[in-house]
């Protein structure tokens, strides 16, 4: 068996572990432009808003969902108001197990949701909510709970 003698690789222990070092530096320099390439995203995102669009279809075996994005009930109570001024009742839902109000406009005989109307509702209201004319003046008035008792919201709209 032939041997040959290899040259001594110009290399010493200090110098692998300066380039071990220099290979950490550099992972550090890596880490942190990832950090700061994260943290403007997160800067970013700072203006990222969302946009409800509930006029997208669901299709669920050949079926047409009526009303795909209302999230769901748990524990609603329902009351009737004409919220468009067609003179045709709509629904007004309230649901107790997260006091959220939601509004169903009547059309075709289905009731579409229709959550634009939400926002005419006064905001805080909890526990229960009912609509009842209290002043018989054809206007569903609001009746909630507030500490104390019970609170009455008189309907004001203009019936034109
Ligand atoms: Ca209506
Ligand atoms: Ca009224």
């Amino acid at each position: 068996m032939n041997c040959r003698y290899l040259q001594q690789l110009p290399i010493s222990f200090n110098k692998i572990n300066s380039l071990f070092i220099n290979v950490f530096d550099f992972n550090i320099k890596i880490k942190f432009f990832m950090f700061l390439l994260m943290i403007s995203n997160i800067l970013n995102c700072q203006n990222f808003s969302l946009i409800q669009k509930n006029s997208i279809k669901v299709i669920v075996n050949n079926d047409t969902l009526l009303n795909p994005w209302t999230g769901g009930f748990n524990s609603v109570q329902i009351s009737k108001i004409d919220l468009n001024n067609d003179q045709v009742e709509d629904l007004f839902v309230f649901d107790r197990s997260c006091n959220k109000s939601l509004t169903f406009v009547s059309l075709n005989n289905n009731f579409i949701y229709a959550p634009e109307f939400e926002n005419l509702f006064p905001s805080g209201l909890k526990n229960w909510v009912l609509l009842r004319d209290f002043n018989n003046d054809g206007k569903k008035d609001i009746f909630s709970y507030v500490a104390g008792g019970i609170g009455v919201w008189e309907n004001t709209t203009n019936s034109n």
